[in-house]
Order: structure tokens, then C-alpha cells, then sequence
């Protein structure tokens, strides 16, 4: 066989393990196809000197908001995929979001398509947010987008008078996508208490940034997690709690996924690596905390930082994704339309963060390829489940995507080798439409040299994004695997047939 691409000299790491060195991956028309030594080679045959770095699965990052119309100012697809790329990720999963008026899901994907056609330097698929799941949409329009249209998740929020679904939608939602197959993932923070709390902060004036953390506190992703994993279990349904921000809910998690109900979490980087001490003013702009402002908020204590890094390192987080949800900071249609009249709102700061291309660097700089073995919070083939394995597994692209592996896409980010990658992150090193990264400052320990996507290179440090911008295609996802725990559980205190009762 005549490869099209041969990457020597590296360290393959898996979800399982840290390959021998000098492994050679051989790729031809995109795809894996062997993995060995002294793989040989024409004149047509491209070939990469990793230099005995580690190469590790392109990034699958399954949180990406995009071309939102709640958010003008961030990133639409070309910024946003050319970030992802530049950072390490070759697979995007977005959000097409249902507004409340919206009766059919058929127009919102036909326009949220028309946005992303040949707009993506990574491939790229669709998760729904679903605010209005009438009896037509989950029965008569789900099982066509899980079908036909490779559509197999949604996201819902039990929070924001525009986006949130009751207790009994919830339900209904969850067995609608369990029969197809669907992952649903939830947004758990509970509407109500933080309604209250927020009112009762505007009634005494305390509306600046920093706020916002005390509007949402980890009682109400703790109650609202609780809750949600109770209606899932009603539901023998799997689930996905994203963006968790705090050990008090994640330990809802844990106790679940002992009981073995295939409850999964994920969480982001900025609740790992940042407290709500940003979310005050700098001395010199007394809004700046607003950059800072997303939902769940950063959390006040070190210690949470602590309980989410063992989560990571103890196999209960599923996913590590960026949630990038970006809000340019200094624009009125931005993180200042939390500027009313010169006076701080917070309630009218758009939620968000960016955070696409830095999310793999700064999980990798916490692995033993960047930190000695006593200080590593992760090894590296967890870095991989968390980062590409999982993701992909979860969210139906099992068999081609998050692996490095014979039949898998030949989607690569091959490392600095040893300490030649380090750097510290600026917005200028940046590849977003942003004026600002909540990581501004942060030393990584390397960065991607290069992303190859299905065996082309697309992100070369040394040359930039490299990749073409209609390289990204629409990946018509399977079914859901659920990665933790298994379903047909009885729920707690339920008879073994009781549900048959009422199903
Ligand atoms: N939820 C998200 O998933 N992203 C940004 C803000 C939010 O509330
Ligand atoms: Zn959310
Ligand atoms: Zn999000």
C-alpha cells in the first residue's frame, strides 16, 4: 500500500495507554489504516517527524456555541472552527438552537446548515437546544433526526425564562430520546432560586459583575443536578450534566454512577482553572469582571477547583469541553449590554466565555508529559478519554472520530517534543474574533505543532492555520453510547415492574 501520509518518531497515546515510542501511523485517503514500524514510502508519500513527541486523538469538543443569534458578537463559524483547529481540535459539535416560537425543528436546521457550509477548517455536527418540545417535534421530527439528518443529541436548560423546559417536559424529552437512541444533555441550575436571589440583589443595588457569582450559587446547580439525575432514573434514560462547576453537584454524579445509572458529567476548563475572584473590577475599569461572567459562575474556593481536578482524575467527569460561548467584551452588543446607563447589571450580562482554542493545552499542560509525575492531575490517556474518546462515544461517532486507531479519521494533534511548546496564553496567540481570553496569563506546558485533520495538516505552529476553510464537513452522527453505568435499572424504591404500570 502507498500511504498519502506517514507521521514517525512519535509517542501514540490512547484512552488506555501511552503506546511504545517509534510507532509509525500510516494513513491513506484520510483514514488509518495501520499502525506499525518501517511503514514504507514513495516519493508521493508525505511524511512528519514528530521528534518523539506524543501524538494524541484531535480534539473532539462536544460544547460549542457558534453564530448564536443571543450572542452577535462572538464568533460565527469561520473564527470559531479556525480556533478550534489552531487549538488542537478537529471535530466541533454545535449548538442549533430552537427558539420558543419555533413550532418545527426543520427550518432551524436548515438554517443553522446554511451558516456552517463551507464555513468550518474542522468537521463539525449539531446538537438541538430544545425550548419548545411539542408532541409533533418529539415524536413525529426526532426519529428523523436521529435517522436521516445524523442528529442523535439535545441540549436543555432548566434555567432562563426563554430557554427553560419544566420538570414534566424534561420527561418527556428523556424518553423520547432514549427510544432513539439520543444523548440528553441538561443545563441543571435551578431557575427559581436564582430568580429569587437575583431579585433580591437588584432591590438592595448590588448589580456589579462579582454579583452574578452570588446569584447562582452551587445550591442551585446542587438541587437542580439532584433533580435531574431523579428524572432520569424515572426515565432509565442516559444523561449528560454539562458544564459543572462544583464538587457539591458532581458528588450527585459520583453517587449515581455507583448505583451505575448512565448519568455522565462534563465540565469546562474555566471551572478548573479560574475562581470568582475575576468577576471583580480591575482598578482600572470597574466592569472588567464582566469578561468573566458565565453560568454556572466561577466558584468562590479553592477547594472547588480541588474536588473538580479529582473528578478528572477519577474517571467521574465523562467530558472536558470548552463551552466557548463567546460575547466580544467591549462591545455594546456584548458583555456591555450589561451596561445600562453607565450603571452595572450583571442580570444583563450575556453568559459565556471563549475558550476553543485553548481548552486541549490546558488539559495536556497538566498531564506527565508537562509536569513531574507527583504534580500530574491527569495521565495521559485520560487526558484522551476526557478530550476525544469519550465525546466522540458519547455523542455517535464511535468508529471514526476521538481515536487513533486502523479505520479511524486521520485526525492527529502531534505535540511539541519535550518542553519546546511551552508558552503563556495572550490574546494575541489567539485565533478567535474576541477581544479577550479569560486565560489571559496562564502558562501552558506545550501546544499543538500540528492538527491533521483526515491526514491533512491544518494547524502548523510554525506556518499557522494551514487548512482550508471548506475542509470541515457535516458529520451525520449514530446512536449514543452510553460510557458510563448502563440502562434497565430499577429506579430506587420502585417495584421491578411497576413502570409497566404506567408506560
Ligand atoms: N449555558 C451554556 O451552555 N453556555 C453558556 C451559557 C449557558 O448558560
Ligand atoms: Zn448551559
Ligand atoms: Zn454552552
Amino acid at each position: 500500500m502507498e500511504f498519502d501520509l506517514i507521521v514517525k518518531n512519535g509517542v501514540i497515546v490512547t484512552a488506555s495507554e501511552v503506546l511504545p515510542e517509534g510507532l509509525e501511523i500510516g494513513v491513506k485517503d484520510g483514514k488509518i489504516t495501520c499502525i506499525g514500524t518501517g511503514l514504507p514510502s514513495t516519493h508521493n508519500t508525505k511524511i512528519i517527524d514528530a521528534e518523539g513527541a506524543y501524538i494524541t486523538p484531535g480534539g473532539v469538543d462536544s460544547h460549542v456555541h457558534l453564530a448564536q443569534a443571543n450572542s452577535p458578537t462572538g464568533d460565527g463559524w469561520e473564527t470559531g472552527s479556525r480556533s478550534a483547529i489552531a487549538g488542537g481540535t478537529t471535530t466541533i459539535i454545535a449548538f442549533a438552537s430552537q427558539e420558543r416560537e419555533d413550532t418545527s425543528l426543520y427550518p432551524v436546521l436548515k438554517d443553522y446548515h446554511a451558516t456552517a457550509k463551507d464555513q468550518s477548517y474542522c468537521d463539525y455536527g449539531f446538537h438541538f437546544i430544545l425550548t419548545n418540545p411539542t408532541p409533533e417535534i418529539l415524536h413525529d421530527e426526532l426519529p428523523v433526526m436521529a435517522e436521516k439528518e445524523g442528529i442523535t443529541s439535545v441540549k436543555l436548560y432548566m434555567t432562563y425564562d426563554a430557554l427553560k423546559v419544566n420538570d414534566r417536559e424534561v420527561l418527556n424529552i428523556l424518553f423520547a430520546c432514549k427510544a432513539l437512541g439520543m444523548t440528553t444533555m441538561i443545563h441543571a441550575e435551578s431557575h427559581d432560586m436564582i430568580a429569587f436571589i437575583i431579585d433580591g440583589l437588584e432591590r438592595n443595588k448590588y448589580t456589579e459583575p462579582y454579583f452574578h457569582a452570588i446569584a447562582r450559587p452551587r445550591i442551585a446547580e446542587d438541587e437542580a443536578s439532584y433533580r435531574a439525575i431523579s428524572l432520569a432514573e424515572l426515565a432509565d434514560a442516559p444523561m449528560l450534566i454539562v458544564h459543572m462547576s462544583s464538587d457539591v453537584a458532581v458528588n450527585h454524579v459520583r453517587d449515581a454512577q455507583t448505583r451505575l445509572l448512565p448519568i455522565h458529567a462534563e465540565t469546562c476548563p474555566h471551572y478548573l482553572f479560574l475562581l470568582s475572584e475575576k468577576l471583580k473590577a480591575e482598578p482600572h475599569d470597574h466592569f472588567s469582571g464582566a469578561k468573566h461572567v458565565c453560568s454556572p459562575p466561577l466558584r468562590h474556593d479553592p477547594k472547588d477547583l480541588e474536588g473538580l481536578w479529582q473528578s478528572i482524575a477519577n474517571g467521574t467527569f465523562t467530558t472536558f469541553s470548552s463551552d466557548h460561548a463567546p460575547s466580544k467584551y467591549d462591545h455594546t452588543g456584548g458583555k456591555k449590554l450589561g451596561l445600562v446607563d453607565g450603571i452595572p447589571r450583571f442580570a444583563n450580562i450575556p453568559n459565556g466565555l471563549p475558550g476553543i482554542e485553548t481548552r486541549m493545552a490546558l488539559l495536556f499542560g497538566q498531564t506527565p508529559a508537562c509536569q513531574p509525575l507527583e504534580k500530574a492531575r491527569l495521565s495521559l490517556p485520560r487526558f484522551v478519554q476526557l478530550t476525544a474518546t469519550n465525546p466522540a462515544k458519547l455523542y455517535g461517532l464511535s468508529g471514526v472520530k476521538g481515536s487513533i486507531a486502523p479505520g479511524y479519521d486521520a485526525d492527529l494533534v502531534i505535540w511539541h517534543p519535550k518542553a519546546a511548546g511551552a508558552c503563556t496564553i495572550s490574546q494575541s496567540m489567539l485565533h478567535h474574533d474576541m477581544d479577550y481570553t479569560p486565560f489571559e496569563g496562564v502558562e501552558v506546558g506545550n501546544w499543538p505543532r500540528f492538527t491533521v485533520l483526515r491526514g491533512q495538516v491544518a494547524w502548523s505552529q510554525a506556518e499557522g492555520v494551514v487548512g482550508s476553510l471548506q475542509a470541515g464537513k457535516f458529520l451525520m452522527r449514530g446512536r449514543g453510547e452510553v460510557v458510563g453505568g448502563r440502562v434497565g435499572g430499577v429506579p430506587r424504591g420502585m417495584g421491578v415492574e411497576e413502570r409497566a404500570y404506567w408506560l
